[in-house]
């Protein structure tokens, strides 16, 4: 899907490893990149979409806080599993220079896709991303587990880059999940509640890290690493990312009461690894591809 062949450098995979998070700089082709605006758009338009920022405003009209700073002019858009629909996003998460990068991050000798999802803030989305960490919404557990972000546009803290606390991914908790938009954690589901990072960081007792970005830079971050994003206060400029997980050699599927299921993953037992079409192969070391 591009030419880029680089591979990731022993600085990536330890940094990836002390931090749970690692900006690879000039990963994708920024022409490849470019290529998924269309699909982008596509999904922005035709499919059912989550809107985020509507969320917000009726958790809030319940009663719930919301994270947001002010009233939002821009809408927060995400989406899960366009891989399954569109051209584009399947070549993308199954066969572009992803799969080979994130298994050589993991040292994986094989790869598996979890999912896609788009993220998109449009210019003034007030909607911040609340502190989350991905493994409390993935029904599988595993160390080699990471999630993938890809901007299609350059990305500022201005923007709503994404924020990561440095090393969380060596924190033993697992978080209970929440609503994106609201540090509410979604009811009956498992686990410790997400901790007040802001207030930690500014204690000093964590440190968030974050990366300005271009297109064709990919942030990859370890499932268990807490990650949030800020609004979009732009007034021109979009956010707009895809982010695809994939899980390594040593996933299991792990039921996670609470957890949105996908129909596929209902009647899963523990301890599997994955199979199958819902969870492609998308990197086998023996095979190159
Ligand atoms: O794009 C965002 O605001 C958040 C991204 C995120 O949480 C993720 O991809 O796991």
């Amino acid at each position: 899907m591009n030419g880029s062949t680089r591979s990731i450098t022993a600085e990536e995979r330890a940094a990836f490893d002390d931090d749970g998070v690692v900006c690879l700089r000039g990963a994708l082709d920024a022409a490849a990149l470019q290529a998924m605006a269309r699909p982008v758009e596509h999904a922005l338009t035709s499919r059912a979409m989550a809107d985020l920022s509507a969320m917000g405003r009726a958790l809030e009209a319940s009663g719930e806080t919301v994270l947001r700073d002010g009233r939002s002019v821009g809408t927060f858009a995400s989406g899960v599993d366009h891989w399954r629909e569109i051209a584009e996003f399947a070549d993308f998460a199954c066969r572009s220079e992803l799969p080979r990068l994130i298994a050589e991050l993991l040292e994986s000798d094989q790869l598996w896709l979890y999912e896609d999802s788009v993220l998109v803030k449009e210019p003034g989305t007030v909607e911040r991303t609340a502190w989350h960490q991905d493994l409390g919404y993935f029904h599988v557990d595993g160390n080699q587990l990471a999630t993938t972000w890809c901007p299609l546009d350059p990305v500022t803290p201005e923007t709503g880059a994404v924020r990561y606390v440095r090393g969380s991914h060596r924190w033993d908790a697992t978080y209970r999940p929440n609503l994106f938009v609201s540090t509410m954690a979604i009811p009956d589901t498992e686990g410790t509640t997400v901790p007040d990072i802001d207030a930690l960081a500014a204690a000093g007792e964590c440190e968030v890290i974050t990366f300005s970005t271009e297109p064709g830079d990919v942030v990859v971050h370890h499932a268990r690493t807490l990650h949030a994003a800020g609004p979009n206060t732009s007034a021109t400029v979009r956010r707009r990312a895809i982010s695809v997980r994939y899980c390594g050699d040593d996933a299991r599927t792990h039921r996670r009461k609470g957890a949105p299921f996908k129909p596929h993953q209902q009647d899963w037992t523990d301890g599997l690894p994955l199979t199958g079409p819902d969870h492609p192969l998308v990197w086998s070391q023996e095979a190159g591809a």
